[in-house]
């Protein structure tokens, strides 16, 4: 039997929330969009919209109510001092995953590299390997993972959270190009973690299929991700520059260099 009941999107308005609410809507599914800044240009045919800071619990309660899942991007991209990233990224998540729990949805999340930004760029990992976060943005993606893990052992609460590389139109930095996660294949990694039967909790690489990939994926096949993009296409027009030893060294890049303290570099040796 079909289900037809809403998605709801957080972020809506962001630009990785704007390809999710076209994407999604063009695909079948009945959306309602949300996010705590406006919606730039026109809604998709059919979208609902409405102002969110999905810190503000009754609010998400309200727009959750009757949904099968939550594809959540609602919050702080970038790094930011502690109280804000725990008001929105902290919280925030907390309460996706109660109204998830409440609704019997699954949820979509966007994690991030910079769960394992301070793995060195010489290492090639999968999914297993230990959170190495660059940053407050960083530790506050490994909590929601963190958050996953919980829900799903203690309530049966489903949920993907997907690292993104750099999710952008094309790869602007040598950086990018292990990292690219091209627009399509965003659409192709979200739609697999709708649609599989076999989701539990995921922590996955959400990247495209590049040739210079720091990632390989444990979880891609169960889940039917198949992506279709490589940054290599790329990779003869990039910005080259050199960003200094503490962003080349680690896969976070200046997530990892910016407020940097140490005054020797940290051992290679660890795992
Ligand atoms: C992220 O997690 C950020 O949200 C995004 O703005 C980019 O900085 C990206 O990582 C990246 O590392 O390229």
């Amino acid at each position: 039997m079909s289900d037809d009941r809403p998605i709801l999107i957080t972020g809506a308005a962001g630009a990785l929330g704007q390809v999710l609410t076209q994407g999604l809507t063009e695909r079948g599914y009945k959306v309602r969009a949300s996010d705590k800044l406006p919606y730039k240009g026109e809604l998709p045919k059919g979208v609902s919209f409405d102002l969110l800071d999905v810190a503000d619990f009754e609010k998400v309660k309200t727009l959750s109510k009757g949904v099968k899942a939550i594809v959540h991007f609602g919050a702080i991209p970038t790094e930011q001092g502690f109280d804000d990233i725990a008001h929105a990224n902290l919280r925030g998540t907390n309460h996706i995953f109660e109204a998830a729990k409440a609704e019997g949805a699954r949820v979509v999340v966007a994690s991030s590299n910079h769960t394992v930004g301070f793995t060195e760029r010489t290492k090639r990992i999968d999914e297993d390997a230990p959170h190495r976060p660059d940053g407050y943005y960083g530790v506050s993606k490994c909590y929601g993972e963190m958050l996953g893990r919980m829900m799903f052992d203690k309530h049966g609460v489903e949920s993907a959270h997907l690292r993104i590389g750099s999710c952008l139109p094309k790869p602007i930095n040598k950086r990018n190009l292990p990292l690219w996660l091209s627009y399509p294949d965003l659409m192709r990694l979200t739609v697999a973690c709708l649609e599989t039967n076999n989701l539990g909790f995921r922590a996955v690489w959400g990247i495209s299929a590049n040739t210079q990939a720091w990632w390989k994926s444990k979880h891609w096949e169960a889940i039917g991700y198949k992506p279709q993009d490589n940054s290599e296409i790329y990779a003869k027009d990039v910005d080259m520059a050199d960003t200094g030893p503490v962003a080349e060294r680690f896969q976070g890049g200046t997530f990892c260099s910016e407020g940097y303290t140490r005054k020797t570099p940290g051992p290679a040796a660890l795992p």
